[in-house]
């Protein structure tokens, strides 16, 4: 659902170089959740075999097109935990087999966004938890269905205006804690990210690399078409998504759940949503002391349960 085309189509076989290619798909200006596709990408690289559910990054690639030097697959939004597992049990029949040198192994990723994540892929997830499947997940969590017109998904933060929550508070609900959901299944790793901490985020992606198993990565999405704001903002709001200790960046190992950036001193969370539509009528045409007060009070409360 995007406005602007920048750079051309790449055929596979035209590929030059590691980095991800522009495509001619339309992607928004400004958009977050490629930033952070990009950057994990220069880490991971060509062997890669992507496994996407339905969404804004499906764009990236229309048959026979893709700025990805591997495969692509598209599966449906509930099922790409479920593909992916498809797609690891024939590479390591060829293995087996010594159909395929080990040397050409790929890594097989799944990239949804926070609809499949957090909603309708969450059983498939757990299930390919549970089985111990080696893969990435990698959720770029724009906080709604954002290709299909920014409707609330379990991953809208409270107050958020979406397509679906249109009343004077905004969307009634809170965020699902993904991060926990995703840790309780005790996978080797899990951590949040943000394009916009770019060597946060590669730090974490070189250790995703380093284990087996199940590694889930959450990238916190900056959305200007979906949040309403211009497109240049995108790294401001990244960086105070962070600096007001509304994205915790985390992650959890070996049982242990360690911050990896902690805003000692939080800047107030509304310097955050005040450079955003979607809650522009927590501060016009009168300010929502009571919203506002609780939104903050949540965000306190987590970083005082975590001791900073
Ligand atoms: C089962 C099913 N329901 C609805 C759709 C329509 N659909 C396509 S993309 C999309 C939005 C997905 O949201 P999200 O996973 O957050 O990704 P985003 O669009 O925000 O990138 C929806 C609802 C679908 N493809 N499959
Ligand atoms: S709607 Fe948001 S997530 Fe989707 S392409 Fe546009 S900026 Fe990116
Ligand atoms: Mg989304």
């Amino acid at each position: 659902m995007s406005t602007e085309s920048t750079v051309r189509f790449h055929r596979m076989k035209d590929l030059p170089s590691t980095h991800l290619l522009g495509t001619g798909t339309p992607m928004c200006a400004g958009c977050g959740g490629l930033e952070a596709l990009h950057e994990i990408y220069d880490i991971l690289g060509e062997k890669t075999v992507f496994v996407n559910a339905a969404g804004c990054m499906t764009l990236l690639s229309v048959y026979p097109f893709t700025p990805f030097r591997g495969s692509w697959l598209y599966a449906a939004m509930a099922s790409a935990p479920a593909g992916a597992q498809g797609v690891r049990d024939a590479l390591d029949l060829l293995l087996q087999k010594q159909r395929m040198p080990a040397d050409e192994d790929l890594e097989v990723v799944v990239l949804t966004g926070d609809g499949a994540a957090y909603g309708m892929g969450l059983s498939s997830t757990s299930g390919a938890m549970e089985r111990g499947l080696d893969f990435l997940y990698i959720c770029y969590d724009n906080e709604g269905y954002g290709n299909t017109g920014q409707q609330f998904s379990g991953a809208t933060p409270h107050g958020a205006k979406t397509a679906t929550s249109e009343g004077p508070h905004g969307y009634p609900g809170y965020k699902k804690d993904l991060f926990s959901i995703w840790a309780a299944h005790r996978p080797p790793y899990v951590a949040t990210v943000i394009g916009a901490e770019p060597l946060d985020l590669a730090r974490k992606i070189e250790t995703a690399q380093g284990l087996k198993g199940p590694r889930m990565i959450i990238a916190l999405a900056p959305c200007p078409t979906g949040w309403a704001y211009d497109p240049k903002l995108s790294v401001d709001i990244g960086r105070l998504a962070v600096k007001t200790g509304v994205w915790p960046l985390k992650e959890y190992r070996d049982g242990q759940v360690v911050h990896t950036k902690v805003p000692r001193q939080r800047v107030p969370v509304e310097e955050y949503l005040k450079l955003q539509g979607r809650f522009r009528h927590l501060f016009e045409p009168e300010r929502d002391a009571a919203l506002l007060a609780g939104i903050q009070a949540r965000v306190d409360a987590y970083w005082a349960a975590v001791g900073a």
